[in-house]
């Protein structure tokens, strides 16, 4: 039988191991990586049908696709479908941490430029509203180009709905569509990253999705191509480093403009889709009723309990 991975993924602590317990129940399979001491944590999506081979991952915390550790160079693997011993993600499921969304949606950006079926698993909603902070869902949908399921895993809240989601993605056929670029880059940068796209294209063959994306990785960031030589053929980091020179040329700063574009982009987003309400200008009144509702259930459990003595 085929296995169907869905993976989870987003930044540390943005909830993915409890969103990651509550899909699979407590069954999980606990491992490492082959060859390095990353932990591997798997296990089946509860309630779903066995012979559609649904497995759940929960990728090490990542900020981004250009590693900084083992930890982010292993998820970066998983989600670029490197490792021979894991098949292609049949699904991303991005956490992003809604009380710290500018931020996680960096990352977000990265892997839906990736080009595979993806959800967005909106978690933390309540830090976000007890931060005065409102997220418009269907625009945040839009404005990602993925389905966004708000959630507060820790309370459970959310978490069918993420099942049924998961359950209808897979069964449903990916539409094919192009994957959205969410940085804008110059026209000569885009041009090079589509050259070396077409090359990655007829280099793989399978799964290649995610070309222009993982183009884009290798040409703007030295730990990307670094953490990956024995990937690349020469004639692959050759045309990175010539495309690299001819940047360089034009006075194009390779490393800077793609981080620039990407934060600009996440910034008009998130500018977009949220409404921050100042807590501490909340009207006098909103505050006197709140400390005399607090008064009256303090006196009327007073009163209880003095009727019970
Ligand atoms: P991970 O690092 O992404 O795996 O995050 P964890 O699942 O370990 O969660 C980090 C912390 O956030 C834990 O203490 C969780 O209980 C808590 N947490 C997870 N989801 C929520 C949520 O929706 N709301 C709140 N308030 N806390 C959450
Ligand atoms: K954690
Ligand atoms: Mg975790």
């Amino acid at each position: 039988a085929s296995e169907n991975y869905v993976i989870l993924t987003g930044n540390p602590n943005c909830g993915k191991t409890t969103i990651f317990n509550a899909l699979t129940g407590l069954r999980a399979k606990v491992g490492n990586y082959a060859g390095v001491t990353v932990e591997r944590k798997e296990g089946r999506l509860m309630g779903s049908p066995p012979e559609m081979g649904i497995k759940v991952l929960d990728l090490p915390g990542t900020y981004s696709l250009s590693p900084q550790s083992l930890d982010e160079q292993v998820s970066r693997d998983v989600l670029l479908h490197r490792l021979p011993q894991l098949p292609a993600p049949a699904l991303i499921v991005i956490v992003v941490d809604a009380s710290n969304l500018q931020r996680n949606l960096y990352y977000a950006t990265q892997v839906i430029e990736l080009g595979y079926p993806t959800l967005i698993a909106l978690n933390m909603i309540d830090v976000a509203e007890s931060n005065g902070h409102q997220i418009d869902i269907q625009a945040l949908a839009k404005s990602l180009g993925t389905a966004v399921i708000p959630l507060v895993a820790s309370s459970g809240n959310g978490i069918p709905e993420m099942r049924d989601r998961i359950l209808s993605c897979l069964r449903s056929k990916p539409p094919k569509t192009t994957p959205r670029q969410f940085a804008d880059l110059p026209a000569s940068f885009s041009k090079e990253t589509a050259d070396i796209a077409s090359q990655l294209a007829i280099t793989f063959h399978e799964h290649r999705t995610q070309a222009t994306a993982e183009a884009l990785l290798i040409l703007s960031n030295e730990k990307a191509i670094a953490s990956s030589l024995e990937h690349y053929p020469a004639h692959i980091l050759q045309a990175v480093e010539a495309a690299r020179q001819r940047l360089d040329a034009a006075q194009i700063d390779w490393r800077g403009v793609p981080i620039e574009a990407r934060y600009t982009s996440v910034a008009k987003i998130y500018q977009e889709v949220v409404t921050e309400t100042q807590l501490d200008q909340e009207s006098f009144s909103d505050k006197l009723d709140a400390i005399l509702t607090h008064k009256v259930w303090g006196t009327l459990i007073f009163l209880g309990i003095m009727a019970l003595m």
